[in-house]
């Protein structure tokens, strides 16, 4: 079996589901969890799928992925809009990086215009809610097959 996809959730998003369902709606994180690795075991892979609420975990995460994922998926959440060091580490993968997001941050606030991850992403999904996540596995999968 191929590498596993990795799906990094930055801070907050642990509350999906329980707060805010008005801008980021009723599904929880475990749902989208599980969403996406029923659509990676049907299409022959798997995901490793983790949050956290702590920058330098992220980081350390994003560099495991450097060498063990196939693909990254990230919604850097908070961190999209602050982080060089974020940035930075995402800058030495090889690998296709999809920034995801299930808001549209550019129909939000004007701090949100801007993402620092952007400049790494070989894409961006935004928007969909949480379909996102499984729009960005098949995107990625595709991007890998040509
Ligand atoms: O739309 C997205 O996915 C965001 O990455 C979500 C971030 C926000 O800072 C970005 O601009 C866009 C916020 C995540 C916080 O998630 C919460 C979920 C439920 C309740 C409160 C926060």
């Amino acid at each position: 079996m191929s590498k596993p996809i990795y799906v990094l959730n930055g801070p907050n998003l642990n509350l999906l589901g329980v707060r805010e369902p008005e801008i980021y709606g009723h599904t929880t994180l475990e749902d989208i969890k599980a969403r996406c690795e029923t659509l990676a075991a049907s299409k022959n892979t798997s995901v490793v799928f983790r949050q956290t609420n702590h920058e330098g975990q992220l980081i350390d995460w994003v560099q495991e992925a450097r060498t063990e994922a196939s693909f990254l998926i990230i919604n850097p959440a908070g961190y999209t809009h602050t982080s060089v060091a974020l940035l930075d580490a995402l800058k030495a993968l090889s690998i296709p990086v999809i920034e995801c997001h299930l808001s549209n941050p550019h129909a939000r606030e004007p701090f949100r215009r801007h993402s620092y991850v952007s400049q790494a992403a070989k894409a961006v999904v935004a928007g969909f809610g949480a379909i996102g996540y499984e729009l960005a596995i098949d995107a990625g999968l595709r991007l890998l097959d040509q």
